[in-house]
């Protein structure tokens, strides 16, 4: 059960973010917009968010997810692979310590985004991709060890349709993992309940479930009516603006 979320209101300077480019450039007020609904539809999981302002030196700095990892016990800093959002972890630093007295940091040479840790009960599977290399798989699979999590990497790094792990996998509670089509067979997946996406809808894989519902992002109908056919609860929000700079629903908020 989830009580709280970390969230930062996207900057002006939101379009200066990294972006593959491929569905043009977002509109600042639909991004607010956007960013707004999200967090409202936070609120109504129960959740108390506290809420960052926007970070102008980072404009990528609205996607929070990719500053850290936690545990129910723990929270692990990350150390973004891509050069200017590695700025983005010394405003969180003090806020998870305000939350978690057990901080601990990924250092170089290891690099590490949150959008590549698919947490799935105490089980975690990480990434290995252009921002997440193996000496930060490491360093993860030690602290998370340290706290009784366990762990396996999956390596994405041949896969240019993702950015991130999570862009392609997503777990959602009661052993149901979503996957996209080029992830299904993975062994590690194996002994789990796999909800796959169609290739058309492959952005949908990215859903986070927060208490009794899944956020799901709007315009994969064919994945919410899945989701519904299993018995879980999806709550579509609109993320176009969002995707346009290749950011999915998880990256928007850390959540404990
Ligand atoms: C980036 O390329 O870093 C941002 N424009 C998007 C990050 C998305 N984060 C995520 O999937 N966890």
């Amino acid at each position: 059960m989830f009580t709280q979320a970390i969230v930062r209101i996207p900057g002006s300077n939101f379009d200066q973010g990294l972006s593959t480019g491929q569905l043009g450039v977002p509109r600042f007020e639909q991004v607010l917009q956007q960013h707004g609904r999200y967090c409202e539809a936070l609120r109504e999981c129960g959740l108390s968010i506290t809420t960052l302002e926007p970070d102008l030196a980072h404009p990528d700095s609205t996607f929070v997810e990719d500053t850290a990892v936690l545990t129910t016990r723990s929270a692990i800093l990350t150390r973004p692979g891509a050069r200017s959002r590695e700025g983005e972890v010394a405003a969180m630093r003090p806020i998870l310590r305000s939350f978690f007295p057990d901080t601990v940091e990924i250092e170089a040479p290891g690099t590490l985004d949150g959008g590549d840790i698919c947490e799935a009960e105490d089980h975690f599977f990480i990434g290995l991709s252009q921002r997440t290399n193996e000496e930060g798989a490491r360093q993860l699979a030690a602290h998370l060890g340290r706290v009784g999590c366990t762990s396996a990497v999956i390596d994405v790094r041949g896969m240019n349709s993702i950015l991130h792990l999570k862009s392609g996998i997503s777990y959602v509670g009661n052993k149901a993992l979503v996957v996209i089509d080029e992830l299904a067979g993975h062994e590690l997946f194996a002994g789990y309940d796999l909800l796959l996406v169609a290739s058309q809808e492959s952005y949908a894989a990215n859903c986070v479930r927060v208490n009794e519902r899944v956020l799901v992002a709007a315009g994969y109908p064919r994945f919410s009516a899945e989701l519904t056919a299993r018995g879980f609860h999806p709550l579509e929000l609109e993320m176009s603006e969002f995707q346009k700079m290749d950011g999915g629903l998880s990256c928007l908020s850390l959540r404990f």
